[in-house]
């Protein structure tokens, strides 16, 4: 049973259909690029041997720090195929991001010191991870996501509060008509949340084995069900000031 997603979908038992193209949800970026397979593979392997392989976890929290002092500005601390790979997200975005944003992501070289955290989920075909929104007290706006090994289907939820409060781009008194996107994730692509899509909206990953997504690169075709094989993510967000504290007050 697969109707994930509300009482019309499952009055009829069908599932709802995943799009491939990114949701107009402002903030929201999924360029179309795709990070080269043979830095993935590389990224998966050292994940693995140094974090998962053995040891019955799905989660593993690392820390950088952004130094103007030593010219580092993607977060020293991180293990360097973080750093690389940051580097190469760095690149790849430049053209695909407004420069506001990109600034955001990756700040040039002499601006403040900021502490960035990088947290790696496994998830094994059928598990997924429950609508949230990243802590508002302890990460800043701007976050990166990384799918490797196998595509998904991400599903933003508007929240609650926001629902009766948003209008139409034309200024129009409606309310947007949809407060749920599901839109496939591909192996190798890359997320950012900011703005609305990281404060006022959920994102989630329904735990099932396979997804059904509309056909063909375009959209156009006939749906298909696409089944999940191990994936790993890789998001990246900075820590609000005060937030790197261990041990301090909750900030
Ligand atoms: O796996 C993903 O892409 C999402 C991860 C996530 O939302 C989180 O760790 O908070």
């Amino acid at each position: 049973m697969y109707a994930v997603n509300d009482a019309v979908d499952s009055l009829f038992d069908e599932p709802q259909i995943a799009m491939r193209t990114v949701p107009p949800i402002p903030g929201l970026f999924v360029p179309s690029i795709r990070l080269p397979l043979e830095l993935a593979n590389d990224i998966v392997q050292q994940c693995m041997s140094l974090y998962f392989d053995g040891r019955g976890i799905n989660q593993i929290m690392l820390f950088g720090r952004t130094s103007s002092e030593h010219g580092e500005n993607m977060g020293s601390g991180l293990p360097t195929f973080l750093i690389t790979l940051l580097h190469r997200l760095a690149d790849l975005l430049r053209d695909h991001l407004p420069e506001q944003v990109h600034g955001m992501l990756f700040p040039p070289k002499d601006a403040p010191q900021r502490a960035r955290q990088a947290i790696l989920n496994l998830y094994h075909p059928g598990e997924g991870i429950s609508p949230h929104v990243d802590l508002l007290k302890r990460f800043d706006d701007g976050i990166i996501g990384v799918s490797f090994g196998s595509g998904c289907v991400m599903s933003f939820e508007r929240v609650k509060s926001q629902e009766a409060m948003l209008f139409g781009e034309d200024g129009e008194d409606r309310p947007l008509d949809r407060n749920r996107w599901d839109l496939y994730l591909e192996e190798r692509s890359v997320l950012i949340l900011s703005e609305d899509a990281r404060y006022n909206w959920t994102h989630g990953i329904d735990g099932r084995p396979e997804d059904f997504v509309s056909g063909g690169i375009d959209g156009q075709g006939e749906p298909e069900w696409i089944e999940r094989g191990t994936r790993l993510s890789i998001t990246f967000r900075w820590l609000l000031p005060g937030a790197d504290i261990v041990g301090g007050p909750d900030p």
